[in-house]
């Protein structure tokens, strides 16, 4: 079920409880302002989700409120995070869905980042 993007940011979402530790993951890498963890529905041999630990709805949410010292940072450690999985060569895909026509089913901004094998065409 893709989520409402103008509703208010709901702490009980399925990532605002993976980050305050009431549902475990498969952690690849965290900070102070972010986390990175394995999907639990892989689409592709390597498949992490990337998540602000700040209250976001969307990369639309995020783009409008967040400061730029932690969007630099979040698209910074993306990058970084897809280096240390080996992903530069041959390459990779990121993604973050965006609301109802995005097919956004979680409330709390995520990007994907999917690699370890060719992935095909883009489909819209
Ligand atoms: P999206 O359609 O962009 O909102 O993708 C949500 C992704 O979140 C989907 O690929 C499956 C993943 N997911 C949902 N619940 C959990 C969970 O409890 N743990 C983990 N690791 N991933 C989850």
């Amino acid at each position: 079920m893709a989520i409402d993007p103008t509703q208010p940011y709901d702490p009980d979402n399925i990532f605002g409880r993976i980050l305050r530790g009431e549902i475990p993951n498969e952690t690849v890498y965290e900070d102070e302002h972010i986390l990175a963890f394995k999907d639990i529905n892989p689409q592709a041999p390597i498949h992490v989700l990337v998540i602000p630990k700040g209250e976001y709805v969307s990369w639309d949410d995020f783009s409008e409120r967040a400061s730029d010292a932690e969007i630099g940072h979040f698209v910074r450690k993306v990058g970084e995070i897809a280096r240390d999985l080996g992903l530069v060569e041959p390459g990779y895909r990121l993604l973050a869905n965006i609301g109802k026509h995005g097919h956004q089913e979680v409330p709390h901004l995520h990007v994907h980042i999917f690699g370890g094998g060719p992935l095909g065409p883009m489909l819209a």
